[in-house]
């Protein structure tokens, strides 16, 4: 199976996970649920998902992959959090996301704000109730649950959220003075953690042992740094009727990105050389037929135009 196909596929499983695990929009009020479904259904490419059922899978078969599905969908959700807050006015303030409208666009601010929040909120919900909803001893569970959390915290995606906006415009951040440490750490607290966290997370599911737990550890360091400078390249030479969000907005920002630190060509071999590394780290994860869909992931993270 190649990477695409392997997202379509997870990618319809966790749409349905989804559809049941996130409130009705009949429940009162019903807007905060139409706000919600709107950004976390229907849209995407799901990647955080296959990556968590591609560990889970990996590591512990079929049965495992069935248990990590709510976990997968309740970090879709938190991911759609994110975005729905960084495209708001008060940070990226941007007009589209996955080809439509931004949520603050549709429903006003203080509703995407709202509903950015109940995402987040919701995702621990579901997480929580791991062990009714896959059974999943409870101990698992709460590991689970910890890893989220310190993923979307201020070790992970929140503090590099904060990084990058005191670094736009050429702005400092103390204590990462130099240019490339500020983009790396922006970089791996940004995308990295959700990414590590997501093969956490499978791989917890899965009962991974301590040498596969580092191994998927070291994949997804690789592969968020790949994800993140692709992303950056892509805003640069992408199209937006392909990426379904509105490109050239980094330089229009005065971001701080590979392109712009290390210019095009450099910054893809760098992407290259970080793909290398992560295929090599899963080699200590499971059997070739096992990762698979982890190393079709890895290249399509290089081919993909969206
Ligand atoms: C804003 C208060 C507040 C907290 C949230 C916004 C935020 C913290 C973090 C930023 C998240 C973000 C936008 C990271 C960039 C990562 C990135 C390139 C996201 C796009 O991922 P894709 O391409 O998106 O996988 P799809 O739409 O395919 O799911």
């Amino acid at each position: 199976m190649t990477g695409l196909q392997y997202l379509h596929y997870q990618a319809e499983r966790v749409e349905r996970a989804l559809e049941t695990l996130l409130p009705p929009e009949q429940a009162v009020p019903s807007l905060i649920h139409q706000a919600m479904r709107y950004s976390a259904l229907g849209g995407g490419k799901r990647l955080r998902a296959a990556l968590t059922l591609g560990a889970a899978e990996a590591i512990g078969g079929q049965a495992a992959g069935d248990a990590a599905l709510p976990a997968a969908a309740a970090i879709e959700m938190i991911h759609a959090y994110s975005l729905v807050h960084d495209d708001l006015p008060c940070m990226d303030d941007d007009d589209f996301r996955r080809g439509r409208p931004t949520n603050h666009r549709v429903f006003g601010e203080g509703m995407a704000v709202l509903a950015g929040d109940a995402l987040l909120t919701h995702a621990f919900a579901v997480l929580a109730d791991l062990p009714r909803l896959s059974g999943i001893p409870s101990g698992t569970a709460l590991r689970v649950l910890q890893t989220v959390a310190e993923a979307a915290g201020t070790q992970g995606l929140i503090g590099g959220q904060v990084a990058d906006l005191l670094a736009e415009r050429g702005g400092t951040v103390a204590g990462l003075e130099d240019p490339a440490t500020l983009l790396a750490f922006i970089h791996r607290h940004k995308t990295g953690a959700l990414f590590r966290a997501c093969l956490q997370v499978g791989a917890q599911i899965g009962g991974a042992s301590a040498e596969q737990l580092t191994a998927v550890t070291t994949f997804a360091e690789h592969f968020g740094l790949a994800f993140q400078i692709v992303d950056d390249i892509l805003d640069v030479v992408g199209e937006a009727e392909k990426t379904g969000k509105a490109t050239g907005r980094d330089v229009a920002r005065g971001k701080l990105t590979y392109p712009a630190l290390l210019g095009l060509d450099a910054s893809r071999a760098r992407a290259e050389s970080s793909i290398r590394a992560a295929k090599e780290a899963l080699s200590h994860v499971g059997p070739a037929e096992a990762v698979q869909p982890l190393f079709s992931l890895a290249d399509f993270v290089l081919s993909r135009d969206f």
